[in-house]
Protein backbone atom coordinates (compact mmCIF):
# COMPACT_ATOMS: atom_id res chain seq x y z
CA UNK A 1 0.00 0.00 0.00
CA UNK A 2 2.67 2.64 0.74
CA UNK A 3 5.25 1.55 -2.00
CA UNK A 4 2.34 0.23 -4.13
CA UNK A 5 2.31 2.97 -6.65
CA UNK A 6 1.54 2.45 -9.83
CA UNK A 7 0.93 4.43 -12.59
CA UNK A 8 -2.23 5.39 -11.56
CA UNK A 9 -0.93 6.25 -8.14
CA UNK A 10 -2.44 3.78 -5.87
CA UNK A 11 -3.22 0.29 -5.77
CA UNK A 12 -5.94 -1.38 -7.34
CA UNK A 13 -7.19 -3.88 -9.53
CA UNK A 14 -5.84 -2.80 -13.26
CA UNK A 15 -5.90 -5.92 -15.52
CA UNK A 16 -2.29 -7.28 -14.32
CA UNK A 17 -3.74 -7.56 -10.83
CA UNK A 18 -7.04 -8.38 -11.11
CA UNK A 19 -5.80 -11.74 -12.48
CA UNK A 20 -3.67 -12.44 -9.94
CA UNK A 21 -4.26 -16.35 -10.73
CA UNK A 22 -2.06 -16.31 -13.91
CA UNK A 23 0.87 -15.31 -11.70
CA UNK A 24 0.65 -18.96 -10.30
CA UNK A 25 -0.87 -20.68 -12.80
CA UNK A 26 2.20 -21.28 -14.60
CA UNK A 27 4.39 -19.17 -17.09
CA UNK A 28 3.62 -21.69 -20.63
CA UNK A 29 -0.36 -20.51 -19.34
CA UNK A 30 0.17 -17.46 -18.73
CA UNK A 31 1.95 -16.97 -21.95
CA UNK A 32 -0.99 -18.61 -24.28
CA UNK A 33 -3.63 -16.15 -22.66
CA UNK A 34 -1.78 -13.65 -23.98
CA UNK A 35 -1.16 -15.00 -27.13
CA UNK A 36 -4.98 -15.64 -27.29
CA UNK A 37 -5.09 -11.92 -27.24
CA UNK A 38 -7.31 -12.27 -24.04
CA UNK A 39 -7.99 -8.61 -22.63
CA UNK A 40 -8.50 -7.94 -18.84
CA UNK A 41 -11.65 -9.25 -18.08
CA UNK A 42 -11.46 -12.44 -20.43
CA UNK A 43 -7.82 -13.43 -18.88
CA UNK A 44 -9.50 -13.15 -15.44
CA UNK A 45 -12.01 -15.60 -15.77
CA UNK A 46 -9.51 -17.68 -17.70
CA UNK A 47 -6.72 -18.07 -15.22
CA UNK A 48 -9.66 -18.54 -12.35
CA UNK A 49 -10.61 -21.70 -14.26
CA UNK A 50 -7.18 -22.50 -15.18
CA UNK A 51 -5.74 -21.79 -11.58
CA UNK A 52 -8.82 -23.46 -9.95
CA UNK A 53 -6.67 -26.56 -9.68
CA UNK A 54 -4.18 -25.20 -8.17
CA UNK A 55 -4.35 -23.52 -4.87
CA UNK A 56 -3.76 -25.49 -2.63
CA UNK A 57 -6.47 -26.06 0.10
CA UNK A 58 -5.35 -26.85 3.77
CA UNK A 59 -8.28 -28.84 4.54
CA UNK A 60 -10.66 -29.10 7.31
CA UNK A 61 -10.89 -27.98 10.52
CA UNK A 62 -10.81 -30.77 13.19
CA UNK A 63 -13.28 -30.93 14.71
CA UNK A 64 -14.92 -28.17 12.81
CA UNK A 65 -18.13 -27.98 15.01
CA UNK A 66 -19.23 -24.08 13.87
CA UNK A 67 -21.99 -22.44 14.70
CA UNK A 68 -23.56 -19.41 12.78
CA UNK A 69 -22.83 -16.54 14.31
CA UNK A 70 -24.84 -15.54 17.46
CA UNK A 71 -23.60 -11.91 17.58
CA UNK A 72 -26.20 -9.26 16.44
CA UNK A 73 -25.49 -7.89 12.94
CA UNK A 74 -22.97 -9.34 12.42
CA UNK A 75 -23.13 -11.98 9.41
CA UNK A 76 -23.86 -9.74 6.18
CA UNK A 77 -25.64 -11.17 3.65
CA UNK A 78 -23.72 -10.49 0.89
CA UNK A 79 -22.24 -12.91 -1.89
CA UNK A 80 -19.37 -14.56 -0.70
CA UNK A 81 -16.24 -13.72 -2.52
CA UNK A 82 -15.18 -17.01 -4.00
CA UNK A 83 -12.76 -19.21 -2.07
CA UNK A 84 -10.38 -18.47 -4.97
CA UNK A 85 -10.26 -14.51 -5.05
CA UNK A 86 -9.64 -14.72 -1.10
CA UNK A 87 -6.95 -17.18 -0.88
CA UNK A 88 -4.82 -15.93 -3.64
CA UNK A 89 -5.44 -11.70 -3.96
CA UNK A 90 -3.72 -11.22 -0.58
CA UNK A 91 -1.39 -8.78 1.65
CA UNK A 92 1.08 -9.97 3.59
CA UNK A 93 4.56 -8.42 3.05
CA UNK A 94 6.25 -11.33 5.10
CA UNK A 95 5.97 -13.24 1.63
CA UNK A 96 5.96 -10.17 -0.84
CA UNK A 97 4.42 -6.94 -1.76
CA UNK A 98 2.24 -7.88 -5.06
CA UNK A 99 -1.19 -9.49 -4.53
CA UNK A 100 -0.42 -12.30 -5.67
CA UNK A 101 2.80 -13.33 -4.15
CA UNK A 102 1.77 -14.47 -0.42
CA UNK A 103 -0.40 -17.69 -2.48
CA UNK A 104 3.11 -18.48 -4.35
CA UNK A 105 5.18 -18.03 -1.51
CA UNK A 106 3.89 -18.80 2.06
CA UNK A 107 3.96 -22.50 1.32
CA UNK A 108 7.23 -21.99 3.61
CA UNK A 109 5.29 -20.89 6.72
CA UNK A 110 4.92 -23.74 9.29
CA UNK A 111 1.48 -23.30 10.98
CA UNK A 112 2.31 -26.23 12.90
CA UNK A 113 3.34 -26.51 16.17
CA UNK A 114 2.00 -23.38 17.34
CA UNK A 115 1.71 -21.25 20.49
CA UNK A 116 0.54 -18.00 21.01
CA UNK A 117 1.63 -16.49 24.06
CA UNK A 118 -0.03 -13.80 26.07
CA UNK A 119 1.55 -11.71 28.49
CA UNK A 120 1.80 -8.18 29.64
CA UNK A 121 -0.39 -6.82 32.08
CA UNK A 122 -3.02 -9.75 32.80
CA UNK A 123 -3.42 -11.81 36.05
CA UNK A 124 -2.58 -15.25 34.44
CA UNK A 125 -0.33 -14.90 31.80
CA UNK A 126 0.73 -18.31 29.65
CA UNK A 127 1.33 -19.94 26.51
CA UNK A 128 -1.11 -21.31 24.40
CA UNK A 129 -0.70 -24.44 21.92
CA UNK A 130 -2.78 -24.27 19.01
CA UNK A 131 -5.04 -27.22 19.58
CA UNK A 132 -5.59 -25.34 23.46
CA UNK A 133 -7.19 -22.19 22.10
CA UNK A 134 -8.92 -23.90 18.80
CA UNK A 135 -11.14 -25.41 22.10
CA UNK A 136 -11.44 -22.47 24.05
CA UNK A 137 -14.94 -21.85 22.93
CA UNK A 138 -17.19 -23.14 20.83
CA UNK A 139 -15.94 -21.90 16.46
CA UNK A 140 -18.57 -19.46 14.82
CA UNK A 141 -18.90 -18.99 11.29
CA UNK A 142 -18.98 -15.17 11.12
CA UNK A 143 -19.47 -13.48 7.50
CA UNK A 144 -17.68 -10.58 7.62
CA UNK A 145 -17.10 -7.63 4.74
CA UNK A 146 -13.35 -6.79 4.82
CA UNK A 147 -12.17 -3.88 3.61
CA UNK A 148 -8.73 -2.75 2.35
CA UNK A 149 -7.54 0.71 3.03
CA UNK A 150 -6.25 0.43 -0.43
CA UNK A 151 -9.96 0.81 -2.38
CA UNK A 152 -10.89 -2.83 -2.53
CA UNK A 153 -13.42 -5.26 -0.35
CA UNK A 154 -14.38 -8.94 -0.30
CA UNK A 155 -17.02 -10.53 1.88
CA UNK A 156 -15.61 -14.04 3.98
CA UNK A 157 -16.91 -16.82 6.36
CA UNK A 158 -14.25 -16.64 8.92
CA UNK A 159 -14.34 -19.26 11.53
CA UNK A 160 -13.28 -18.71 15.16
CA UNK A 161 -14.58 -17.35 18.37
CA UNK A 162 -14.52 -13.29 19.53
CA UNK A 163 -10.62 -12.74 21.13
CA UNK A 164 -12.96 -11.40 24.35
CA UNK A 165 -13.36 -15.26 25.42
CA UNK A 166 -9.18 -15.87 25.51
CA UNK A 167 -9.23 -11.96 27.12
CA UNK A 168 -11.30 -13.37 30.02
CA UNK A 169 -9.35 -16.30 30.58
CA UNK A 170 -6.10 -14.06 31.55
CA UNK A 171 -7.94 -11.56 33.43
CA UNK A 172 -6.49 -8.07 32.00
CA UNK A 173 -5.25 -5.63 35.30
CA UNK A 174 -7.32 -2.20 35.70
CA UNK A 175 -4.46 -0.58 33.84
CA UNK A 176 -4.46 -2.43 30.51
CA UNK A 177 -5.73 -0.05 28.18
CA UNK A 178 -4.78 -1.60 24.77
CA UNK A 179 -3.94 -5.06 23.56
CA UNK A 180 -1.06 -5.59 21.08
CA UNK A 181 -0.73 -8.10 18.63
CA UNK A 182 2.79 -9.89 17.68
CA UNK A 183 2.85 -11.41 14.36
CA UNK A 184 5.71 -13.84 13.26
CA UNK A 185 9.10 -12.67 12.13
CA UNK A 186 11.21 -15.40 11.47
CA UNK A 187 13.19 -15.36 7.91
CA UNK A 188 13.59 -19.18 7.89
CA UNK A 189 10.04 -19.00 7.13
CA UNK A 190 9.44 -16.00 5.38
CA UNK A 191 11.64 -14.87 2.60
CA UNK A 192 10.75 -10.85 2.25
CA UNK A 193 11.40 -9.98 5.89
CA UNK A 194 14.40 -7.62 4.37
CA UNK A 195 12.19 -5.49 2.07
CA UNK A 196 12.78 -2.55 4.62
CA UNK A 197 9.37 -1.25 4.09
CA UNK A 198 7.55 -2.32 7.32
CA UNK A 199 9.58 -3.01 10.42
CA UNK A 200 9.01 -6.76 11.43
CA UNK A 201 7.20 -8.47 13.74
CA UNK A 202 4.65 -6.60 12.00
CA UNK A 203 2.71 -5.13 15.18
CA UNK A 204 -1.13 -4.01 14.87
CA UNK A 205 -3.15 -2.70 18.26
CA UNK A 206 -6.34 -1.86 19.45
CA UNK A 207 -8.17 -0.30 22.26
CA UNK A 208 -9.04 -2.07 25.51
CA UNK A 209 -12.94 -1.44 24.45
CA UNK A 210 -12.16 -2.46 20.61
CA UNK A 211 -10.17 -5.54 21.47
CA UNK A 212 -13.28 -6.77 24.00
CA UNK A 213 -15.68 -6.03 21.19
CA UNK A 214 -17.93 -9.21 20.28
CA UNK A 215 -16.96 -8.65 16.48
CA UNK A 216 -13.41 -8.78 16.93
CA UNK A 217 -13.06 -12.31 16.06
CA UNK A 218 -9.56 -14.56 16.99
CA UNK A 219 -9.64 -16.69 13.59
CA UNK A 220 -8.38 -19.77 12.71
CA UNK A 221 -10.26 -20.71 9.64
CA UNK A 222 -12.43 -19.60 6.42
CA UNK A 223 -14.65 -20.99 4.49
CA UNK A 224 -14.84 -23.87 7.03
CA UNK A 225 -11.17 -25.01 6.29
CA UNK A 226 -8.49 -23.90 7.99
CA UNK A 227 -6.78 -20.65 7.24
CA UNK A 228 -4.37 -20.91 4.02
CA UNK A 229 -0.83 -19.49 4.90
CA UNK A 230 -1.31 -16.60 3.15
CA UNK A 231 -4.43 -15.55 4.73
CA UNK A 232 -2.68 -15.81 7.72
CA UNK A 233 -2.30 -19.84 9.19
CA UNK A 234 -2.77 -20.99 11.44
CA UNK A 235 -4.09 -17.79 14.06
CA UNK A 236 -5.05 -14.15 13.22
CA UNK A 237 -6.93 -11.15 14.17
CA UNK A 238 -9.91 -10.19 12.11
CA UNK A 239 -11.67 -6.69 12.89
CA UNK A 240 -14.24 -6.09 10.61
CA UNK A 241 -14.94 -2.14 10.66
CA UNK A 242 -11.55 -1.27 10.84
CA UNK A 243 -8.86 -1.73 7.69
CA UNK A 244 -7.65 -4.66 6.96
CA UNK A 245 -4.23 -3.89 7.88
CA UNK A 246 -5.54 -3.90 11.88
CA UNK A 247 -6.45 -7.47 11.41
CA UNK A 248 -2.47 -9.21 11.76
CA UNK A 249 -1.93 -12.54 10.79
CA UNK A 250 -0.01 -15.20 11.99
CA UNK A 251 -0.71 -14.19 15.59
CA UNK A 252 2.77 -15.57 18.12
CA UNK A 253 2.21 -13.18 20.77
CA UNK A 254 -0.82 -10.94 22.53
CA UNK A 255 0.42 -8.56 25.11
CA UNK A 256 -1.78 -6.76 27.36
CA UNK A 257 -0.30 -2.91 27.86
CA UNK A 258 -0.45 0.22 28.91
CA UNK A 259 -0.09 2.85 25.66
CA UNK A 260 -0.64 2.73 22.64
CA UNK A 261 1.12 0.68 20.01
CA UNK A 262 3.39 1.56 17.92
CA UNK A 263 2.00 -0.45 15.07
CA UNK A 264 3.92 -1.53 11.87
CA UNK A 265 1.85 0.73 8.95
CA UNK A 266 1.75 3.73 11.82
CA UNK A 267 5.27 4.15 12.16
CA UNK A 268 6.32 3.29 8.48
CA UNK A 269 3.62 5.83 7.49
CA UNK A 270 2.48 8.02 10.28
CA UNK A 271 0.45 10.52 8.29
CA UNK A 272 -1.22 7.94 6.20
CA UNK A 273 -1.86 5.30 8.35
CA UNK A 274 -3.46 5.93 12.01
CA UNK A 275 -3.67 3.83 15.20
CA UNK A 276 -7.65 3.85 14.53
CA UNK A 277 -8.11 3.21 10.88
CA UNK A 278 -11.54 2.94 11.56
CA UNK A 279 -13.29 2.39 7.66
CA UNK A 280 -14.61 5.70 7.04
CA UNK A 281 -15.58 7.16 3.79
CA UNK A 282 -15.77 10.64 4.43
CA UNK A 283 -12.40 10.44 5.73
CA UNK A 284 -9.88 10.29 2.50
CA UNK A 285 -5.99 8.36 2.69
CA UNK A 286 -3.90 11.93 1.73
CA UNK A 287 -3.27 9.95 -1.38
CA UNK A 288 -6.72 8.72 -2.48
CA UNK A 289 -10.43 9.26 -1.69
CA UNK A 290 -11.79 6.33 0.62
CA UNK A 291 -15.56 7.11 -0.85
CA UNK A 292 -15.79 3.73 -2.79
CA UNK A 293 -14.29 0.20 -3.00
CA UNK A 294 -14.30 -2.08 -5.39
CA UNK A 295 -15.38 -6.06 -4.56
CA UNK A 296 -12.94 -8.21 -5.76
CA UNK A 297 -14.25 -11.41 -7.49
CA UNK A 298 -17.40 -9.89 -8.39
CA UNK A 299 -17.28 -5.97 -9.49
CA UNK A 300 -15.52 -5.83 -13.01
CA UNK A 301 -12.87 -3.86 -13.93
CA UNK A 302 -15.34 -1.19 -15.22
CA UNK A 303 -18.30 -1.70 -13.24
CA UNK A 304 -19.34 1.19 -11.00
CA UNK A 305 -17.97 1.12 -7.79
CA UNK A 306 -19.71 0.69 -4.57
CA UNK A 307 -20.25 3.12 -1.89
CA UNK A 308 -17.60 2.62 1.33
CA UNK A 309 -20.16 1.97 4.40
CA UNK A 310 -19.19 3.68 7.69
CA UNK A 311 -17.47 1.31 9.47
CA UNK A 312 -17.32 -0.98 6.85
CA UNK A 313 -21.04 -1.58 7.53
CA UNK A 314 -20.76 -1.80 11.34
CA UNK A 315 -21.71 1.49 12.46
CA UNK A 316 -25.07 -0.19 14.77
CA UNK A 317 -22.87 -2.44 16.71
CA UNK A 318 -19.65 -0.46 16.53
CA UNK A 319 -20.33 3.53 16.43
CA UNK A 320 -21.21 3.72 19.91
CA UNK A 321 -17.39 3.05 21.12
CA UNK A 322 -16.23 6.96 19.29
CA UNK A 323 -19.23 8.88 19.98
CA UNK A 324 -17.54 12.39 20.67
CA UNK A 325 -14.13 11.73 19.19
CA UNK A 326 -13.16 13.13 16.40
CA UNK A 327 -12.47 10.87 13.70
CA UNK A 328 -10.50 13.20 11.48
CA UNK A 329 -8.02 13.45 14.32
CA UNK A 330 -8.05 9.99 15.43
CA UNK A 331 -7.56 8.48 11.68
N1 LIG B 1 1.43 -10.11 9.33
C1 LIG B 1 0.71 -9.43 8.42
N2 LIG B 1 -0.61 -9.29 8.59
C2 LIG B 1 -1.34 -8.60 7.68
C3 LIG B 1 -0.73 -8.00 6.54
C4 LIG B 1 0.68 -8.18 6.39
O1 LIG B 1 1.30 -7.71 5.41
N3 LIG B 1 1.35 -8.90 7.34
N4 LIG B 1 -1.51 -7.29 5.64
C5 LIG B 1 -2.78 -6.73 6.13
C6 LIG B 1 -3.62 -6.17 5.09
S1 LIG B 1 -3.09 -4.72 4.38
C7 LIG B 1 -4.84 -6.72 4.74
S2 LIG B 1 -5.89 -5.94 3.66
C8 LIG B 1 -5.26 -8.03 5.29
C9 LIG B 1 -5.60 -8.98 4.15
O2 LIG B 1 -6.09 -10.20 4.63
P1 LIG B 1 -6.49 -11.37 3.62
O3 LIG B 1 -5.30 -11.61 2.73
O4 LIG B 1 -6.82 -12.56 4.45
O5 LIG B 1 -7.65 -10.88 2.83
O6 LIG B 1 -4.25 -8.63 6.11
C10 LIG B 1 -3.57 -7.75 6.97
N5 LIG B 1 -2.70 -8.49 7.87
MO1 LIG C 1 -4.92 -3.82 3.32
Amino acid sequence: MLIKTDRQGFDHPIPSEIAPAAAYAGRRGFLKALAAGAGGATLAAWAQREAFAQVQRPGKLAPLNTIKSNVAGATTVEKLTPYLDASSYNNYYEFGTDKSDPVRNAHTLKPTPWTVEVEGLVKKPGKYALEDLHKLAGLEERIYRLRCVEGWSMVIPWVGYSFATLAQRVEPLGNAKYVEFLTLADPKQMGYLNTRILDYPYVEGLRMDEAMHPLTLLTFGMYGEVLPNQNGAPVRIVVPWKYGFKSGKSIVKIRFVEREPKTAWNKSAPGEYGFYSNVNPNVDHPRWSQATERRIGEDGLFAKKRKTLMFNGYEAQVGQMYAGMDLKKFY
